[in-house]
């Protein structure tokens, strides 16, 4: 699905300097491959046309040695083929792995959970300032960004193609790495690990913006939760606070600490629910708290039974979270 018409998830448009080694080095495989193929097509063809010719072949020891010739140097020709291929392919994973060497300006804690992402900005200096959002990731552009990955259950894999290559969670680990945005842009990345019957609706999006408007998201973002105003409000905080929201779902600033599923305090400020699978409207949020299995069967939370009036506050109340 996508999240707007500018959202781009492509391999082969590369918008950082990672992702642009490796974008080079698959079109030099593309173009090792395609060669070593056509050249195969030719061989076939001409054999194909010899044999039609119907002649019987002669065999001499002198044909049997050019014969014996023409293999071994086709063979030698393919294992320096697969030895070139293997050597850029070491070489265009060290040197993304070196750009890490750059002083990088920004940390960002990315969790995979089955079946979404916890996005993290930690803050040593003011923790109660960190923010936390999920299935979606804010970076300032011409900045190097450290990814710290780690997850809940499952292995899965971090793909955000105009970023990076494929880099697994292990349970138990940290791994990192770097990416750098060039320009701004919203860049989808998903899953790229099969961890479970969600697996394929396991996305994020990555909005990489001037530094000023980063700053301004992240500024919001660290604020808590608004006190509801409205009659409606007040009630929809009370129906969050009643119902189980509230022991797997975290909203900053009031008593809602969990941090089973996703961070709730600017929830109506994402593009979108459940991971990419639904855009953020009203009416998707209404059905998804009611019956969140029926949309991503398997999903770990469970159906709401509310009462039409009581639905109704809660989305009044979760449309000030934004
Ligand atoms: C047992 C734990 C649990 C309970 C109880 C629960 N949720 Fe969830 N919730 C989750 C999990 C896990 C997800 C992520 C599911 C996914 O995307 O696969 C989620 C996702 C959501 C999302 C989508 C967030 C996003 O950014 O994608 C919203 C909104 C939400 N829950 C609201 C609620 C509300 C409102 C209630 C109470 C009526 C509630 N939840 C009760 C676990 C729970
Ligand atoms: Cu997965």
């Amino acid at each position: 699905m996508m999240v707007g018409a500018e959202t781009i998830q492509s391999a082969l448009r590369p918008a950082g300097p990672e992702a642009a080694r490796l974008t080079d080095l698959w079109w030099i495989f593309f173009w090792t491959c395609a060669s070593f193929y056509a050249a195969l097509m030719a061989f076939f063809v001409a054999a194909w046309i010899r044999g039609r010719q119907n002649v019987e072949p002669d065999v001499t020891p002198a044909t049997e040695r050019s014969h014996t010739t023409a293999v071994t140097a086709a063979l030698i020709v393919s294992a320096i083929g697969l030895l070139a291929l293997l050597v850029t392919s070491v070489a265009a994973g060290r040197a993304v792995g070196k750009f890490a060497t750059n002083s990088n300006q920004l940390e960002i804690e990315v969790t995979g959970h089955q079946w979404w992402w916890e996005v993290k900005y930690p803050n040593p200096a003011a923790p109660n300032q960190q923010v936390v959002t999920a299935n979606e990731m804010h970076i300032p552009i011409n900045t190097h960004v450290l990814l710290r990955l780690d997850t809940r259950d499952d292995i899965h894999s971090l793909w955000i193609p105009n970023l990076h290559g494929k880099r697994d969670l292990i349970p138990g680990r940290v791994n990192k790495i770097f990416i750098q945005a060039d320009r701004p842009g919203v860049y989808r990345g998903q899953c790229a690990e099969l961890c479970g019957l969600q697996h394929a609706h396991m996305a994020l999006v990555v909005v990489a913006e001037e530094p000023e408007k980063f700053a301004e998201w992240k500024k919001r973002e660290s604020l808590g939760a608004p006190t509801p105003q409205t009659p409606e409000q007040v009630r929809g905080q009370q129906v969050f606070l009643g119902a189980p929201c509230a022991n797997c779902h975290n909203i900053t600033g009031i008593d809602a600490s969990a941090t089973l599923g996703p961070d709730l305090t600017h929830v109506r400020s994402r593009p979108t629910l459940a991971a990419g699978m639904l855009l953020n409207t009203r009416g998707n949020l209404a059905g998804w708290i009611s019956n969140a299995p029926a949309i991503k069967p398997g999903a770990q939370m469970p159906p709401n039974q509310l009462a039409a009036g009581e639905l109704q506050d809660l989305l009044a109340y979760l449309d000030t979270l934004r």
